[in-house]
This record gives C-alpha cells, structure tokens and sequence, in this order.
C-alpha cells in the first residue's frame, strides 16, 4: 500500500507554527496539479502553467488556509469556528469545522453565493447564515462578532490562513524548479496574493505578482473602496479587501501590477479554458487567465495561472454561458443526426 499523502502541515511543518504533537486537522489539502496550457502558452506567446487548486479536498485554494486556522482553533480550544464569506471560505471552514468536531458557522450575502459552495457548508453542518448585505458588510458584522465571544475568526485576516496558503508558493518553486517569471492571480479579499508573496519571498523567488480583480469589483485598481461591489464572479465580489496594503505592496515590490477585467472577459477565459484546455475553474478563477490574456505577460517567459477554485462549484454561471443540450428520439436514425451532424 502507498503511504497516505501528507497534508500541508505535515509537509512544510518546519516553515509553519505547528509542533510536533500539536493538532492537525488535515483533509490531504495541498500537493495540486500544475498543468501545462498549450494553447493559452500560443495565444500567449509565453509558457503558460495552470495551478489547479480545485482539486483541494473541498475545491478551492481556502482548504490551505483552513487546516492552519482550524488547527490553531482546536489548539486553542475554541468551540466554534465562524466566518463571512463569498462562498469557498464558508465550505472549506464548515468542512474543516465538521472533521475538528467543533460548531461553524457562515455568513454569507444573501442569494450571491454559488450553488455547489451553499450546498456544501449546508451538507458539513455549518449554520448558514444569509446576510441582507454583501461580503464586505459580513465581515465587518463578523469581525465584531469574534472580538466579543469565544468563537475562532477564519477569515484570511487571521494570520494562520496566511501561514497555510503560502505553501501553494513552496509548491511552485518545487514544481517548476525556480523557474517562474509570473504569477496571474484573481484578488478579492487579497489574502491569496499576500499569502503567496510571503511564501515565494521565504523561497528566495521573486515572480511578478500580477493581481486581477472584475471590473465591477476593483478597489484596488480604483485606489478607493467600492460600495457596491458587482460581477459574474461572485467569490471575487468584494469592494473593500482586508489585505489591501499587503496585496499593493506584494506587486509593488515584485514588480507587478493590478489590473481590472471585465465580466466579458472572465466568461470569454472561463470557456476557452474549459473548452480547449479542458481545465474547468469557475469564473473568479479565470480572472488570472482573462487578465494575462487582455493585459500580456508583461515580458514574461514563464507565466502560472492561479485557478483559485472547481468549475462545479457554479454549475448555474456554466450552464447559463454553455451550449444546450440537444434533444433525440429513441431511434438510430435520430441519434445518428444527433451525434454525427
Ligand atoms: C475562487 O470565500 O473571499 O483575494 O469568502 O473563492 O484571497 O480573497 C473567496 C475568494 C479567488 C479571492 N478565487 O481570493 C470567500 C472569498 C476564488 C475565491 C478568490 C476567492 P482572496
């Protein structure tokens, strides 16, 4: 039999607060496919590498973070962990919350969370709460909220998110050998982008860090909060990140930049991705592909795209932007038209 497959803090405990003997509450997050893009490397003009972090236990990259804050929760002795959410945070800490045996719960915006994400902190047991707000307003309301009672925060600005999903950096290095030139990430709250940095700066690399947030929901390119934060993407669907100077500072110091995409531009990159790479994210995570595509690579010989989370996760947005399916009768002759037109 194969040894089991290490979770992350197993296999970077020497760069993470975790002793020996501590508790670890792992679901085997981490070690993701890096996945050549031949055709987007063509239209690119550079080599271009899919990080594929849907394939963490829940499906998004959060399954990093949340085996570092949930283990702190229980070394802690917290009861119950709480977050605010867009969706993935709420999945992966209400899944995390279920293995610790501690309470979740989650706020989310009411009715602006995907479908796959909503049913999976309903199925791990988390209380869901849906907030006549969106995501910026939750976290302020949870914020407060954990400043009052003994419940664990596990939203990125506890630092133990940082400290685990830096590790998808150590991943890189390994994978690539050191050599990336790169990095196309989606922002929202920006704690993917800080913990990133952190990760590439303790693995002596320094790729530009070129940030993408939608149209609608780009603070940090505007240089200002957004009240009203909007777009297709909903994970990304956040006005006010908890992060900013440290994301600003990530692609200042390395070089990079931030930039907006438009709704239109996510959904052109979500379909090439799924249809000619055969890579299906869901459309916060084609930002990094949308924004390499419609603002180049900057120079860049050796680009990785951060795809943050599962296409199954909205399979309303696929099916909204997809094909339809075609209809046939029973009968050779109507398959053969069907299947051979
Ligand atoms: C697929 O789940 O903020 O810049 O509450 O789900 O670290 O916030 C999700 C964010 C990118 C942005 N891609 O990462 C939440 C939440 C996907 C995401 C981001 C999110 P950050």
């Amino acid at each position: 039999m194969l040894p089991p497959m290490p979770g992350l803090i197993e296999r970077y405990r020497d760069h993470l607060p975790f002793e020996p003997g501590d508790p670890v509450v792992s679901l085997g997050e981490g070690s993701t496919p890096l996945v050549y893009a031949p055709r987007l490397s063509d239209r690119v003009g550079a080599d271009v590498w899919l990080k594929i972090e849907g394939t963490n236990p829940t499906g998004s990259f959060k399954d990093r973070g949340m085996t570092c804050a949930v283990s702190a929760a229980v070394r802690e002795g917290a009861e119950a962990v709480v977050c605010a959410s867009t969706g993935n945070t709420a999945a992966s800490a209400a899944a995390y919350a279920a293995r610790a045996g501690l309470r979740g719960a989650v706020i989310v915006p009411e009715g602006k969370i995907a479908t796959g994400k909503l049913a999976q902190a309903l199925m791990h047991g988390a209380r869901v709460i849906a907030l006549r707000g969106n995501f910026d307003e939750a976290l302020k309301l949870v914020r407060a909220l954990a400043a009052r009672h003994p419940v664990s925060l596990v939203n990125s600005v506890n630092e133990f998110r940082i400290q685990g999903q830096k590790t998808a950096a150590f991943e890189l290095v390994e994978q690539l050998g050191g050599e990336l030139d790169a990095l196309c990430i989606p922002v929202g709250n920006a704690g993917n982008i800080t913990a990133y940095w952190r990760g590439f700066n303790e693995a002596g690399h320094r790729p530009r860090m070129l940030g993408f947030q939608a149209a609608g929901a780009a603070p940090l390119v505007l240089g200002a909060p957004v009240a009203n934060p909007e777009t297709v993407a909903s994970a990304i669907r956040i006005g006010n990140p908890a992060r900013w100077e440290e994301a600003m500072d990530a692609m200042t110091s390395s070089g990079g930049a931030v930039n907006a995409v438009s709704d239109d531009q996510i959904l052109d990159a979500y379909r090439f991705l799924a249809a000619s790479e055969g890579v299906f994210c869901e459309p916060a995570s084609a930002a990094s592909v949308a924004g390499l595509l419609s603002h180049g690579s900057r120079g860049a010989a050796r680009v990785v795209c951060v795809l943050t989370g599962h296409g199954l996760k909205d399979p309303q947005t696929a099916l909204d932007h997809a094909g339809a399916v075609v209809p046939c009768d029973p009968e050779l002759g109507a398959i053969e038209r069907a299947v051979l037109r």
